[in-house]
């Protein structure tokens, strides 16, 4: 009877090979482990050949979002705004905006966000669904995109800033952290390894940019971190932190989280950017 190469031996196939495991190796403890011949060379062949394409895509950069910022513009019009240019980086890409929101944009996303909070939840990479994350103690919800004029007129600002079509923005995300709670370091694309992503990818490509929008001010912690390169934004109500990257590999350098709530609590909204239009 022939046996039947599963996701699951792909993965661990892969692991292998992240591993530093030869070809040779992997296949010997494939044949001790019961797999014909014929099938585990074709598994190796057959999944370390397309990793390695994906390897290969993941290294090419991808044009991505941003401001205008040739001849160092202390303010930047956002359509129905101006928005302060507060510090910028270039590797990893980031900017920090100075009231990108009004404190009654703020309030009204807290005030609309609120009855709608649940534990959040983050992508699962396994299979593209959605699961609970012990790195996030945060409660979150989604607003569909374009769902209320507030959420509308936010996306259309965010679109003009960064440069990027309105319809390439997910849904904004509401987070809420109370005292002790935070987002682990992570990073915002779909790690290209994971078998779920390209399910995840077919609603409009990668990530490509991230904005964390400050929708009140905590009174100790809660700041947004990027361990890479000791770079810690204050959460500033009415404020907001850009980052882009240009490939979903660590070499962006964007890996960031959300520090601890010490005292008070702390709402975010969060808006990613697609590659194309997200569905
Ligand atoms: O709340 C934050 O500061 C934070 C930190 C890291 C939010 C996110 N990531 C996110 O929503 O992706
Ligand atoms: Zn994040």
């Amino acid at each position: 009877m022939s046996q039947s190469i599963t996701p699951e031996l792909r993965q661990w196939i892969i692991e292998q090979a992240r591993e530093g495991h030869t070809p040779e190796s992997v296949l010997e403890a494939m044949r001790a482990a019961g797999w014909q011949t014929d099938v585990a060379i074709r598994a190796l062949e057959e999944t370390l050949e397309r990793h390695l394409q994906q390897q290969a895509r993941a290294q090419v950069p991808v044009p991505v979002p941003g401001p205008d910022l040739t001849g160092g513009p202390t303010c930047l019009d956002a359509g129905d705004r101006m928005v302060e240019v507060i510090a910028t980086l270039g590797n990893p890409r980031v900017i920090v905006l100075g009231g990108l929101l009004s404190v009654d944009e703020c309030e009204g996303l807290i005030e609309a966000a609120r009855p709608r909070m649940a534990r959040s939840l983050t992508v699962q990479t396994q299979t593209g669904g959605e699961e609970f994350n012990p790195d996030r103690t945060s409660q979150g919800m989604f607003f569909q995109r374009g769902e209320s004029e507030l959420v509308s007129r936010i996306e259309a600002r965010i679109a003009r800033l960064v440069c990027w079509p309105v319809e390439h923005g997910e849904g904004l995300q509401v987070l809420h952290y109370r005292p002790g709670a935070e987002y682990k370091p992570h990073y915002d694309y779909f790690d290209p390894d994971e078998p779920g992503t390209p399910t995840i990818l077919k609603r409009g490509g990668q990530r490509v940019a991230t904005v964390v929008m400050y929708l009140n001010q905590p009174q100790q912690g809660g700041g947004t971190t990027f361990p890479d390169v000791g770079l810690e934004v204050a959460p500033v109500q009415g404020n907001a932190v850009f980052f882009s990257y240009d490939r979903p590999h660590p070499a962006t350098r964007t890996l960031h989280g959300g520090a601890p709530v010490i005292r008070g609590e702390k709402w975010v909204a969060t808006k990613w950017l697609r590659e194309r239009v997200f569905t």
